[in-house]
C-alpha cells in the first residue's frame, strides 16, 4: 500500500483509541503511542525516503495533516477528561454548609477555629523566653532605611545589603521607606526607648523579595532577641540558645553554632538544628544538608551601640534572630513551608 493509503487506517484507529480513553494518564500514554518517535506515523515518515520528490511532497503534506488532526482530537479529549476530573474533585471536596444532622433540632454547633500553627509557635516561643526573664517588644512592619539598615551598621554602600532582597514602599525619598527585612530594627527601637539592662524578645512579620520554595516565603516571621548589660559574653549567648533549644524542642535535639557574618554583630554565628524531616540524612526541605538554618546571632557590634548613644566601653550584649515559621516546621515535622500559607483546612486542623 502507498504511504498515503496507509494514513487513513492509522487515523481511524487513532480516532477510536482517543474516544475510548477514560483517564488522563491513559491519554498521555496514547499520545506517545500516536505521535511519539515510535508511532506508526513516524514509521511512515521514514518510509518516505524512498519516494520520488513529487510523491514525497504530497505524502509529507498528508502526514502533517494527519498529525494535526490527531493532535486536535487528543486536545479535545484532554479538555473533556480534565473537566470531568475537576467535577469529580469538586464533588469529593464539597463542603455542605447547610447540612443538619438527622434527629437534631438545633443543627450542629459550629466548629470553633483555632490559632494558626505559626501564631501558636510565636506564643510558645514568647512563653519560653518570658519564663527565662525576657520581656516582649514590637515594632512597625513599615520601617525607615535608618532602622532597618543604617543603625545596624549597614550603610548604603555596604555589600551586606545584598543579603536582604528588600521591598520598598513608594513614599518620601526613593528607597527610604521599606517593608522590614528582619526584626533587627526593633533592637534599635528598644535601645532608644530605655537604658540597659535589656532582656527583650521581639517577634513579628518580615518581608523579603525571596523566591518561594520548600523553605522560603516572601513574607515570614522572625523572633529577635536582645540582651544588653555589663559584662555580657559569648558564653551567655551560647548558654541562652542552648537553654532555649531544649525548652522549645525538648531533650535530644541537636543544634550547632556555625561561624557566620552579620554587620550588626561581631563575632557572628548561625544556629542550625538537625533537620527533623530527614533526621539529618538530607532532603529537599534542608537543601540536602541534613541541617536546617534557624537563625543568626552574635555579640552586638560597637557601631550599633554608638548609633543609639550607648557607650560600647560600658555595655556589651548579644542578639539573635530566628525564623518562627522554620521553628514551627521543625516542631511539627512539616516538610514544606508553603503548606503554612496554603489555607487548606485539612492541613491547618492538624495543629
Ligand atoms: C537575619 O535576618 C538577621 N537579622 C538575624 C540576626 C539577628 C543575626 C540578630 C544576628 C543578630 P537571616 O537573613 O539569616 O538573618 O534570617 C534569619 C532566619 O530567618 C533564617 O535563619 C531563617 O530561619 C529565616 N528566614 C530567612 N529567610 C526566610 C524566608 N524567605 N522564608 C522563611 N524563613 C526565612
Amino acid at each position: 500500500m502507498t504511504v498515503i493509503g496507509q494514513i487513513e487506517p492509522i487515523q481511524a484507529r487513532a480516532r477510536a483509541g482517543i474516544a475510548a480513553v477514560a483517564t488522563l494518564d491513559d491519554l498521555r500514554d496514547l499520545e506517545a503511542e500516536l505521535l511519539g518517535r515510535r508511532s506508526a506515523l513516524a514509521g511512515l515518515k521514514s518510509a518516505m525516503a524512498s519516494l520520488s520528490p513529487e510523491e514525497r511532497r504530497e505524502a509529507g503534506q498528508a502526514l502533517n495533516a494527519a498529525r494535526t488532526a490527531i493532535a486536535a482530537l487528543l486536545g479535545d479529549r484532554r479538555a473533556v477528561l480534565e473537566s470531568a476530573e475537576m467535577q469529580r474533585r469538586l464533588e469529593a471536596e464539597r463542603l455542605d454548609l447547610t447540612e443538619i444532622p438527622a434527629g437534631s433540632r438545633h443543627g450542629r454547633a459550629p466548629e470553633r477555629g483555632h490559632l494558626h500553627v505559626v501564631t501558636q509557635a510565636r506564643d510558645h516561643l514568647e512563653d519560653v523566653f518570658v519564663g527565662m526573664g525576657f520581656t516582649v517588644a514590637e515594632g512597625p512592619e513599615v520601617e525607615t532605611d535608618w532602622y532597618n539598615f543604617e543603625a545596624l551598621n549597614i550603610p548604603s554602600w555596604h555589600p551586606a545589603r545584598g543579603m536582604f532582597d528588600t521591598l520598598y514602599v513608594e513614599l518620601g525619598e526613593p528607597e527610604s521607606i521599606l517593608l522590614r527585612t528582619h526584626t533587627s530594627p526593633v533592637q534599635i527601637r528598644v535601645m532608644e526607648g530605655g537604658e540597659p539592662p535589656i532582656f527583650s524578645i521581639m517577634p513579628g512579620r518580615v518581608y523579603r523579595r525571596d523566591t518561594t520554595d520548600a523553605s522560603h516565603l516572601p513574607n515570614f516571621h522572625q523572633i529577635e532577641g536582645l540582651v544588653v548589660d555589663r559584662g555580657i559574653s559569648f558564653a551567655d549567648l551560647a548558654g541562652t540558645i542552648d537553654a532555649f533549644t531544649e525548652a522549645y524542642f525538648g531533650r535530644g535535639i541537636h543544634s550547632r553554632l556555625r561561624p557566620s557574618y552579620f554587620p550588626f554583630t561581631e563575632p557572628s554565628a548561625e544556629l542550625d538544628i538537625t533537620c527533623v524531616v530527614c533526621e539529618g540524612s538530607g532532603c529537599p526541605t534542608c537543601g540536602r544538608t541534613g541541617w536546617l538554618e534557624l537563625g543568626g546571632c552574635g555579640m552586638v557590634h560597637p557601631n550599633v551601640f554608638r548609633a543609639v548613644g550607648y557607650d560600647p566601653e560600658v555595655w556589651s550584649g548579644f542578639a539573635f534572630g530566628f525564623g518562627i515559621d522554620r521553628l514551627a516546621m521543625m516542631r511539627h515535622n512539616i516538610d514544606d513551608i508553603r503548606e503554612l500559607v496554603s489555607n487548606d483546612i485539612r492541613f491547618l486542623e492538624q495543629f
